[in-house]
């Protein structure tokens, strides 16, 4: 009906431009003017509202429209049949990288600097948003810096977030700050539901206005403890330590899941659900310590690993004004990409220098121009250990820079190197082509953001004090 609209006006200020070039009356250009203005008002309320969900530490086999066996995800699934469900989508195998990559769109050989840490002079994508007039707020887990301003700084004018100046706990009777200011919980609350409470209160407050909203949830993270909704779930407990067992992963899924759920309930409540886009993704595989069932078959997590337990996560897409519903995509999507297709999507232009590609067109059901690669330069830094680890991949073949050389659909946990091997002539094309992809970052990384890094002094060794820093894990 808008978009109706919106025709209406612009054949209106067509009709008005002729009639003006045949009178060239003063009446006819104030009628110009006015249509413009109208046309350009319209065109700005046509912007979509953006949600970016992604979960911590959640892998593709998690979610049942995957193929995901041990746990339910009725609103994950039903979020696929309205909208699209990416198969091959790869973050990096960890937090940090991970969200680097996916606030600046850049791949993390050109700006990634250590562990918890994004470097104050990027652009991300909520810089974007909100330069472009978008209400922009972020709710969840921060972890990229300790400033009080920090969220702000990258251009959030809201936040609501776990781990910003401090770490408390994050599930029962959380620490929180609200833009900044440190907020502790001691009535049996739990973290989740209040960042799902503030995300709820930003969609309702900005319903009238474009809005974007980013949402790191801090589930489906360890500790593994009890949610509202498990039988056990204790309101008194204070401590990250406590009640911890990985067989509450399934509880804290299905509430992470409710999550979700309660954000498009809140659409179709206020009547924005048609022109919000929901993304929704994971920021790397699970962990280590949950083995889930997944089409069949036994599937161990494989957070912090550069094989597909650590780096394939699920993608669902949905935006029901634009895209055709229930569709499976099998193009290949970096963690890199959603910042150029915000951008696209939205009508922002996209910074200089990014790595990304948009999805959009795959959103809308068209070809796009689909990746024949993905690249990863992985190096977490949380200690200091500066090994990198760097490859391309398709959905068969990868190849890692030292040289390395996997068929995956036959060998997914890279256990038999063929780069010895003598190979068929589709194999040594993909491998010819992933070392083409290679050869394009060899000299990428700046030298001086690994001379910042030992200088900062994060690379040192430093003797573990036991008992006072039991809460400062590393591998968020
Ligand atoms: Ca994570």
């Amino acid at each position: 009906m808008k978009a109706l609209l919106f025709l209406l006006l612009s054949s209106f200020a067509i009709a008005s431009l002729r009639s003006l070039l045949r009178s060239s009356t003063r009446s006819a250009v104030l009628a110009v003017s006015l249509c413009s203005a109208l046309v350009s008002s319209f065109a700005a309320e046509q912007r979509p509202n953006v949600i970016l969900i992604m979960v911590d530490d959640f892998g593709y086999e998690c979610v049942t429209a995957n193929g995901g066996e041990s746990y339910q995800t009725p609103n994950l699934d039903k979020l696929a049949a309205t909208g699209v469900r990416f198969e091959n989508c790869h973050a990096q195998p960890l937090c940090t990288p991970t969200r680097v990559q996916l606030m600046t769109g850049r791949y993390n050989v050109r700006n990634y600097l250590n562990f918890g840490t994004l470097r104050r002079e990027e652009t991300t994508f909520g810089h974007l948003m909100k330069n472009a007039g978008y209400a922009t707020g972020i709710c969840g887990k921060w972890q990229l810096g300790h400033e009080l301003d920090s969220p702000q700084h990258f251009g959030f004018e809201e936040s609501c977030l776990w781990q910003q100046t401090r770490r408390p706990p994050r599930y029962t009777n959380p620490g929180l700050e609200y833009n900044g200011v440190e907020k502790d919980f001691t009535k049996g609350e739990y973290g989740p539901t209040l960042v799902n409470d503030f995300a709820l209160g930003f969609i309702e407050k900005n319903k009238g206005k474009p809005f974007f909203l980013y949402y790191p949830m801090i589930l489906t993270h360890n500790p593994f403890q009890p949610t509202p909704d498990s039988a056990n779930y204790d309101p008194t407990i204070s401590s990250e330590q406590k009640l911890q067992n990985p067989k509450h992963f399934a509880d804290m899924t299905a509430y992470m899941d409710k999550m979700v759920g309660r954000i498009v309930s809140k659409l179709d409540e206020l009547g924005l659900r048609e022109n919000t886009l929901i993304l929704f993704l994971g920021d790397n595989g699970t962990n280590s310590g949950i083995t889930s069932r997944f089409q069949g078959r036994d599937y161990k997590g494989g957070k912090g690993s550069t094989n597909a337990h650590g780096t394939h996560v699920p993608f669902i897409a949905s935006w029901p004004a634009v895209m055709k519903k229930g569709r499976v995509c099998a193009d290949l999507v970096s963690c890199a990409d959603f910042l150029p297709t915000l951008c696209a999507a939205t009508g922002v232009e996209a910074p200089a220098g990014v790595d990304g590609v948009s999805f959009l067109p795959q959103l809308k059901g068209e070809t796009g121009t689909p990746r024949e690669w993905l690249y990863i330069w992985y190096s977490p830094r949380q200690s200091k250990d500066m090994t990198v680890r760097e490859y391309a991949f398709d959905q068969r073949f990868k190849l890692y820079r030292t040289g390395q050389f996997y068929d995956l659909s036959a060998d997914e946990m890279e256990k038999q190197n063929l780069a010895s091997t003598a190979l068929a002539s589709d194999a040594a094309a993909a491998k010819a082509k992933l070392q083409g992809a290679l050869d394009q970052f060899k000299d990428a990384r700046p030298a001086e953001l690994d001379q910042q890094f030992l200088n900062s002094g994060a690379g040192k060794d430093k003797p573990a004090k036991k008992g006072k820093k039991k809460n400062q894990k590393k591998a968020e």
